[in-house]
Order: structure tokens, then C-alpha cells, then sequence
């Protein structure tokens, strides 16, 4: 197959969109693709030093005639120049704005020089359409821009049906789940659990998010509340941001000796390892990284079964669902196992498993590479150059 150059452009900092699109991009870039990143910064757990990967990066000025400056603008006319530059037969972006939208007048911009444009696929990711598809102000473009684009995907199939559904558009939509390649971690157990103050025979949940509102972070806080009464069990949380917003209902709860908190961390893998199970309390979750981040060292996951969610969890086999805001029952699940070890490594064990099989690297790249081999095979949107 064809050796193809690809512009991805996606948030770069710490969220699911952004760490998606920098593991489908050093995926694409070992299997011999040229992977052209673009944004403003390079996007946050992404190795710029691996081969085929570049960052071009979008300058964004501040001129006083605006009063807020733009960022939609100077991204097209960067994916323009670096398109031409580099020749990209793809530029595939992960959330609908402003990213799809730049794109299509990047390619627009390209056929009017007379150039060759690249094909625009574009990755929904969640709250592009959630949440802003629903605002007036937005929705709009955000229909336009899934429609023009060459090919559309969404991260699982209730995303891609919310999508259909607000937006009322008939463009096919290809579901492509999200996917994890866990690292080995470098740190044993005991040794992080050391670092953590944490004891080794402690029930440790793991939650890691960037503690939007979506993620209802205060419902987390409230389950740990409800196991008060089992000293053993803690709470490590690995936050993308600052934590200090909640640090006045911690110490209302009362629950501040249950809880260790990391911010930013980069090597998961020996955080997530050295937990035993993750709890997520998400009001909205199109996918959710986080929860097959630690089903995939083997952990079973308590969360919300909102979104996407489901379509990983597998209740009562791989972990627990419950409804949202039910903090009581996601306690008892969690009471339940740290009471129960061996249930807990059963779970742990079906968890991983469901990971690998249905969430592998290798299976959605595939489908991904499947995808846009399609695309640039089908769609004439395109014009080549004269
Ligand atoms: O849509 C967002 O909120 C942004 C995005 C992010 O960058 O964190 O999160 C979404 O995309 C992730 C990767 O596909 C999914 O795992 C998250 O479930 C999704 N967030 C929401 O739906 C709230």
C-alpha cells in the first residue's frame, strides 16, 4: 500500500481528542507514513523525536484592531502552506472546530491557486458535538463543516447517532473507537505505591481527567466520601490541570488522608499499574481514554454508563455501570471490590482482555488506514492540479 502524507491537527493540550490524534500519528508514522502535525503548540504526550513525525506550528498575532485573536484564520493558511510544502495527500482533524472548518478553506484556498488539495477527513470527538453542536452560535458551521468534509468519523456509535440526531445531517458517519497501546511500566508496584505514601495492601482507585465539568468530578469525591468508613480504600488521582478548585470540598467531605493527587503526569502506565480499579463519574463521554487506559493494565473500571461508555465496559464482567449521579451504588461497587480480591483480578482480567481484543492499536489503525484509502479513492471533491 501507498506511503501516505498526512496533516493531522488536533488540541494539543492534555484532553482525549489530543492524545487520540498523537497516538494514531506515531502509529501511522512507525507503519512508514509522513505525519505532519499542526496546531499551535505540540500536542501533549506526543514524541517529536521519533521518525516521519514533524510539528508545524501556527503563529497566532495579536493585532489590537481585534479584540479577540484568531486562530481558525492562520491554521488554514498553515495546512495551505504545509500541504503544499509536504504534499499531503490527507489532512485529518480530530474535533469539528475550528479544525474541519480551517481545513475546508485550506483546501479552498489550495484549489483556487490552482493547486493540488489534499482530502479532509475529520474526527468527532465529543463535545464538538454535545455540547457545541447544540449552541446556536456554532451549530451551523459545525453541520457544514462535517459535510464537507471528504470522509467523517466518529469515536463510537453513540456519538455517531447524537450526531445524526442533532445535527439532522445524512452524511455517512464511520465509527472508528478510540484505541490504547499500553507502555511497560518502568516503575514497580511497590516503588510507586512508596512514592505515593500509598500501603501496599491499600485498595487504590485511579481516576485520571482533566476535571472539566463534563467529567463531574464532585460525584468521585462524593463515592470516596461514602467509603469513610473503609480506611484502605483510596483515591490517586492523575489530573490534567489544577486541582485547587476542589480543595474546599475535600476538606468538607473530610476525605483528604483518602486522597493523593499528580498533575500532568506523562508515564501513566506505572501510575495505572500500580492501582486496583478506576472510578469515572462522567456526566458525558463520547468514548472515554481514561477508562480503557486502565482496563488495559488490567484494572476493572466503576463508571457512569453514559456515551460511549458501555460500548467498553462490559457490566458486571469487566467492571461496573451505573447510572449518573448514583454515587451510593458506585460505593457499594467499589466497597465490593476491595472486599473481594479475587473478583477484583477476575474483572481486572476480563478487563484487559476486552481492551486488547477490541480496542487494539493494530485493529483501529487498520481501520483507519482502510478509511482513508477509501476516501481517497472515492471522493471527487478534490481538484488535481492543472
Ligand atoms: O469533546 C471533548 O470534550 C474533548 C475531548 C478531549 O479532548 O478531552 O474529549 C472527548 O474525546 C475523547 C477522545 O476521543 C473521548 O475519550 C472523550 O470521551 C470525549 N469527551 C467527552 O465526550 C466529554
Amino acid at each position: 500500500m501507498k506511503k501516505l502524507a498526512i496533516g493531522i491537527t488536533c488540541y494539543p493540550s492534555v484532553g482525549g481528542s489530543g492524545i487520540v490524534a498523537s497516538q494514531l500519528g506515531s502509529e501511522l508514522a512507525r507503519l512508514g507514513h509522513r505525519i505532519h502535525f499542526i496546531s499551535y503548540e505540540p500536542p501533549f504526550r506526543l514524541d517529536l523525536c521519533q521518525p516521519n513525525v514533524f510539528f508545524h506550528q501556527v503563529k497566532i498575532n495579536e493585532y489590537q484592531l481585534f479584540k479577540y485573536p484568531d486562530y481558525t484564520l492562520p491554521l488554514a493558511v498553515k495546512m495551505v502552506a504545509v500541504a503544499q510544502k509536504h504534499k499531503l495527500d490527507l489532512l485529518h482533524v480530530h474535533y469539528a472546530v475550528p479544525h474541519a472548518t480551517a481545513a475546508l478553506l485550506a483546501i479552498d484556498i489550495s484549489r483556487n491557486q490552482n493547486r493540488r488539495a489534499p482530502h479532509v477527513i475529520t474526527t468527532l470527538h465529543g463535545t464538538d458535538i454535545t455540547l457545541l453542536a447544540r449552541d446556536p452560535s456554532l451549530g451551523p458551521i459545525i453541520k457544514y463543516s462535517i459535510e464537507n468534509s471528504c470522509g467523517v468519523t466518529a469515536v463510537s456509535e453513540s456519538l455517531r447517532k447524537e450526531t445524526v440526531q442533532v445535527l439532522r445531517t445524512r452524511k455517512p458517519i464511520q465509527v472508528v473507537h478510540n484505541f490504547y497501546r499500553p507502555a511497560a511500566p518502568s516503575l514497580g508496584r511497590a516503588e510507586v505505591r512508596r512514592s505515593l505514601k500509598v500501603r501496599q495492601d491499600d485498595f487504590l482507585l485511579i481516576h485520571m481527567s482533566n476535571l472539566r465539568p463534563v467529567k463531574r468530578f464532585m460525584d468521585t469525591l462524593k463515592v470516596l466520601a461514602h467509603l469513610k468508613d473503609v480506611p484502605r480504600v483510596k483515591l490517586l488521582i492523575l489530573a490534567g490541570g489544577s486541582f485547587d478548585e476542589f480543595r474546599p470540598a475535600v476538606k468538607e467531605l473530610g476525605i483528604a488522608d483518602k486522597l493523593v493527587i499528580r498533575r500532568d503526569v506523562v508515564d501513566i502506565e506505572n501510575y495505572v499499574s500500580a492501582s486496583d480499579a478506576g472510578l469515572y463519574t462522567s456526566e458525558k463521554e463520547s468514548f472515554g481514554m481514561g477508562v480503557l487506559e486502565t482496563m488495559s493494565f488490567g484494572k476493572p473500571v466503576i463508571a457512569t454508563g453514559v456515551g460511549g461508555v458501555p460500548e467498553i465496559v462490559v457490566d458486571g464482567e469487566t467492571g461496573f455501570l451505573a447510572k449518573l449521579g448514583d454515587v451510593r451504588t458506585m460505593a457499594k461497587d467499589a466497597r465490593k471490590l476491595a472486599a473481594d480480591p479475587a473478583l477484583a483480578a477476575a474483572m481486572g482480567r476480563a478487563a484487559k482482555a476486552r481492551a486488547a481484543e477490541g480496542f487494539s492499536a493494530e485493529r483501529s489503525v487498520s481501520r483507519y488506514l482502510e478509511y482513508y484509502h477509501a476516501v481517497l479513492g472515492s471522493c471527487p471533491c478534490v481538484s488535481a492540479p492543472s
